[in-house]
This record gives structure tokens, C-alpha cells and sequence, in this order.
């Protein structure tokens, strides 16, 4: 019962910012956000820090090898990268184009770039829209089959940063992956963040280790993203959890310590992870 209500107020919660952009094209969102402040403590947390949710769970000597805390913003934080991230007349988030070639990537004069890579059908397009639900009237496109982007994406956030939607590697990935998204990786110089998906459910797969081995080779900042953590039960996302800490902590030299869980379904994490892209782009100020 208590599950059906959080799933009920977290669905409304999903739903708030469309059903407001219906309304007007222009809204506020700190409504969004004081409805998240009313929520009982545990959903709160599970929904805004889903990391710091598990760590209740975790046997005392596990909790020194997760990285709970790295980035810690307060909720008043979190407000104000919502704010970054909402569409206004003054701070216009949008689709800007498609290429399937660096040199076809649009020369956009705001510097700050960030990209989500990772396995065909892992989430990526899934996480942008979520990331995206304050700003309703951008159109990222998600599919049940794999290999549905098949070209790098550019969106901007205001004169913020601006944000690319990689295609895929794996099954049904277009045939220029490697030329596109190596070269995207290895060239752009105002890459800031490089976003690596992985699958909750499954954890680290073999073709994943094709993006982690271009973020190390090319020395590349990057973030651990696990996706789809509403799949799993608690117990199993807390296995998976520690297994992709322990190689984020013995295998990796560029990636951030810390693990970012997250759901499109549930919002949860989206808010701390729109957070973390707002201040490594310098907009949480
Ligand atoms: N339950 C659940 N399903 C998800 C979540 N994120 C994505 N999905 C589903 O996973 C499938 C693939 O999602 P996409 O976002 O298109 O994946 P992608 O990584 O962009 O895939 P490509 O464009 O093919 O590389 C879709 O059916 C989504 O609905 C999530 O957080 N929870
Ligand atoms: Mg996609």
C-alpha cells in the first residue's frame, strides 16, 4: 500500500512538470520541487539520494568502499540546478541538430559540453528526457529496440552548457560507431563530462568495457551512471552496486569515485544528477 503511494505521488510527481507545460509554456518549478520536500523522510531520500537510500542496508565494513558523499548537495542545491535545467523564455532548452561526423557537430559558442555513452538499449536517451522533464517540449526520442540512435544528438540548456545523446555500441549499433563516437571522445576539446551508462540489472558487460577503455585511453573525466535501478530489487541493486564500486575503486584512474543509480521511471537520482552536471559545468552557483 505504502509502495503503490510513493509509486503514485512519484508518478504525479513525473508527470507535474508536462501537465504544467500543457498549461503554460512557461512555468516555475519550485512547485515540482516542494512537493519532492513534502515527502515522508525515506522517500525523500530514495528518491533525491538513492545511493545514501542503499548505504541503510549495507553490512558496517561495506560503507568504507562506496562512495556515498563525494558530491553531497544540500536540497537547496538541488532547487536551484532544477532551475538550470527548466525551460524559460530566458533560458531555452532545445534540440539544436544531429551529426553523424565531428565535423557536422554544430560550433556552439557556450563551451561546456557533456555526453552520455553506453550499451545499445542501456538508457541514454531514456535518462536525457528524464533529466529533460522540465523543459516538456524537447523531443528525445526513445525506443524498445535497439539501436535507435543512430546519430550523435545536440541539445543546449540555455547558454549553459550543451548536451550530447550518443548513439549506442553493441547489437544493432550503426556501423560508424567507433569512427563517430571514438573521434567525438578522442577530439572534442570542450568535452567537460563524459556520462558512461551502465545497466543496473546486469551490471558491467564485455561490451562495455569498449567505452570505459576509451574514457581510460583517452584520459577523459568520466561518471558512472547506473541506469533502470527501479528493475532490481533492493537486494540486487546492492550487489550490483558494490561489484561496479569495486571496479570504479581497482580498475579505473579517470573515473569519479562516486556512482550515480538512477531511474526514468521513478525520477529517482535524476534530481541529484541534474545537480552534478549543473556545478561541473560551473552553473550552481
Ligand atoms: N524500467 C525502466 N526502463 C527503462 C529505463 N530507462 C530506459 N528504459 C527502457 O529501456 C529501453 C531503451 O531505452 P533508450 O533510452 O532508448 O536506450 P538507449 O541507450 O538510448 O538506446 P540506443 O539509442 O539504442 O543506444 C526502452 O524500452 C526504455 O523504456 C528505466 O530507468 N527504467
Ligand atoms: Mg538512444
Amino acid at each position: 500500500m505504502a509502495a503503490a503511494g510513493l509509486r503514485l505521488s512519484l508518478l504525479r510527481l513525473s508527470e507535474m512538470p508536462a501537465a504544467l507545460g500543457r498549461q503554460s509554456r512557461l512555468y516555475s518549478t519550485s512547485h515540482a520541487f516542494a512537493e519532492v520536500l513534502q515527502l515522508p523522510k525515506v522517500q525523500q531520500t530514495k528518491l533525491l539520494y538513492p545511493l545514501q537510500e542503499l548505504e541503510r542496508h549495507l553490512a558496517p565494513d561495506a560503507r568504507s568502499d562506496l562512495h556515498l558523499r563525494v558530491f553531497d548537495p544540500s536540497p537547496e542545491d538541488l532547487a536551484r540546478a532544477d532551475e538550470v535545467f527548466t525551460a524559460t523564455a530566458r533560458n531555452r532548452i532545445d534540440y539544436v541538430s544531429s551529426a553523424v561526423r565531428l565535423d557536422h557537430a554544430p560550433d556552439i559558442p557556450w563551451p561546456e559540453k557533456v555526453c552520455f555513452i553506453g550499451r545499445s538499449n542501456v538508457g541514454k536517451s531514456s535518462l536525457i528526457k528524464a533529466l529533460f522533464s522540465l523543459a516538456p517540449e524537447v523531443e528525445v526520442r526513445v525506443s524498445k529496440k535497439p539501436g535507435h540512435t543512430k546519430k550523435m544528438n545536440f541539445f543546449r540548456v540555455g547558454k549553459h552548457f550543451t548536451l550530447v545523446d550518443m548513439p549506442g555500441y553493441g547489437y544493432r549499433s550503426p556501423e560508424d560507431f567507433v569512427e563517430m563516437v571514438e573521434t567525438y571522445l578522442k577530439e572534442r576539446k570542450n568535452l567537460k563530462r563524459t556520462f558512461l551508462l551502465v545497466d543496473s540489472v546486469v551490471g558491467i558487460q564485455n561490451n562495455d568495457n569498449i567505452a570505459i577503455e576509451m574514457c581510460e585511453e583517452f584520459a577523459l573525466p568520466y561518471v558512472m551512471v547506473l541506469t533502470k535501478i527501479d528493475r532490481s530489487s533492493k537486494g540486487h541493486l546492492l550487489k550490483q552496486v558494490l561489484q561496479i564500486q569495486k571496479f570504479v575503486n581497482t580498475q579505473t584512474q579517470g573515473c569519479f569515485p562516486q556512482l550515480f543509480p538512477v531511474s526514468a521511471v521513478t525520477y529517482s537520482g535524476i534530481h541529484l544528477l541534474r545537480c552534478f552536471i549543473a556545478n561541473i559545468t560551473g552553473n550552481l552557483r
